[in-house]
């Protein structure tokens, strides 16, 4: 499929936004959806909607197949060693909270340190605060810099024995830093540490491969790669999975059942309690072809030159400065305008038919850091394009001309 070509898999880009058409700069906090996902929803629903894992008929088979399926697509996209090491569920938040309440409770003690930086999603700082009152773990917190970078020296100096966990970001979604994250893994394993990386903006972008590396954990949703919502993904090395604890109880997660004793599931059913979001899964797989289709290197490299494209241009704006500089960053921009509160510029926007999302991002530490109450943040998708990006740029103007 040609870049070109792409927007017309997406219904909704025809919408007309006040007036306007729509210029959909928000894939950060959720992706459009492509016809290929919509319809395998739609015909899930129309021709195989059964419950899964549980008929012996017809349609429940066809239904688990389509969802099982999934689940195989799901593991060729990671490069993951096995099915059962794709955990599905609701989504990134609930995979971090997952790994929090069973591996953390089964494996960490008091004193024990899990490090995060300080450019963390509050899904991957508040799971482990919850853990940190219920049995006094430390949260050791990695610094970044004015370029919203996190230092290599400064995490090698934060790694100590006591670190029994890393669980980081890969790419930040206030900030659009790409973490080298594969060098980090290496370096946490050396000190004993395990490592969960949150992959909910780095997954739609590029090409994540568990195996190379090497992480313990990887949490992403569908919702962010043109998939549905309700849905994600924990993928977990088979090894780790298989002794941690379930999270929930309930139909599914079990082999046997007495009211003396519950033996579980095998993986990875053992962590997916009660009928899953059937539906979702599918979906989810028709986004990861969808993907697979288009080319994960070829999505990284077009969304790449929108990126510079898109930066040259708002670096033009007097008074306008981009909050995320980093060497290495993927399809989003942060920025403030001197004089001009973000809500104010984002509203002004929409009446342009642009959608960007002004917010402090659910992540909080980092608008502390560059103390900024919130940004405005432009985040690209597979659809967006060079006149995207000139009627950002427009729309910010004629903003600015009647607000500052
Ligand atoms: N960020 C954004 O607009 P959920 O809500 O579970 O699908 O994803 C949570 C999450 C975790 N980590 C990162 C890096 C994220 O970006 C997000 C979701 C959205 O940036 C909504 S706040």
């Amino acid at each position: 499929m040609k870049f070109s070509d792409i927007r017309d898999a997406f219904p909704i880009l025809k919408l007309q936004e006040n007036g306007q058409p729509l210029v959909y700069l928000d894939s950060g906090a959720t992706s459009q959806k492509p016809l290929k996902v919509i319809e395998a929803l739609d015909h899930y629903y129309r021709e195989e909607n059964a419950n899964v894992h549980r008929g012996v008929y017809g349609l429940s088979e066809r239904a688990t197949e389509a969802y099982e399926g999934a689940r195989k697509k799901v593991q060729h996209f990671l490069n993951a060693q096995s099915t059962k090491e794709i955990v599905f569920v609701r989504g990134t938040t609930e995979a971090i909270n997952l790994v929090a309440q069973t591996w953390g409770r089964e494996n960490l003690a008091a004193g024990d340190e899990v490090l995060i930086t300080e450019m963390e999603h509050h899904s991957n700082i508040v799971p482990w605060q919850l853990l940190r009152d219920q049995i006094g773990i430390k949260l050791v917190i990695v610094p970044i810099n004015d370029q919203g970078e996190m230092s290599l020296t400064d995490y090698k100096a934060l790694l100590s024995e006591k670190t029994k966990l890393v669980s980081v970001v890969h790419m930040s979604n206030a900030l659009g830093t790409i973490n080298p994250v594969k060098e980090m893994t290496a370096l946490a394993h050396d000190a004993g540490a395990k490592v969960l990386l949150d992959g909910a903006q780095a997954v739609p972008h590029m090409a994540v491969d568990v195996q190379s590396l090497d992480c313990d954990f990887y949490a992403f949703s569908a919702h962010k790669m043109y998939g549905p919502t309700g849905i994600g993904v924990l993928y977990g090395k088979e090894a780790l999975l298989d002794e941690m604890p379930p999270y929930q109880g309930g139909g599914d997660m079990i082999y046997s059942v007495t009211f003396d004793k519950t033996e579980y599931n095998e993986l990875p059913y053992k962590f997916e309690a009660g009928t899953p979001h059937i539906a979702g899964g599918i979906g989810l797989g028709a986004a990861v072809d969808f993907m697979l289709e288009i080319g994960l290197e070829k999505i990284a490299e077009y969304e790449n030159q929108l990126l510079i494209e898109a930066t040259e241009k708002l670096q033009q704006i007097d008074g306008l400065k981009i909050i995320g500089q980093a060497a290495n960053k993927g399809g989003v921009i942060s920025f403030v305008i001197d004089g001009v509160h973000p809500h104010d510029m984002a509203t002004l926007m929409d009446q342009d038919g642009i959608a960007v999302r002004a917010s402090h991002h659910c992540a909080m530490p980092v608008m502390q850091h560059f103390d900024v109450p919130a940004t405005i943040r432009a985040s690209f998708g597979v659809y967006n394009n060079s006149e995207d990006i000139d009627r950002l740029i427009g729309s910010i103007k004629e903003a600015v001309d009647m607000l500052v």
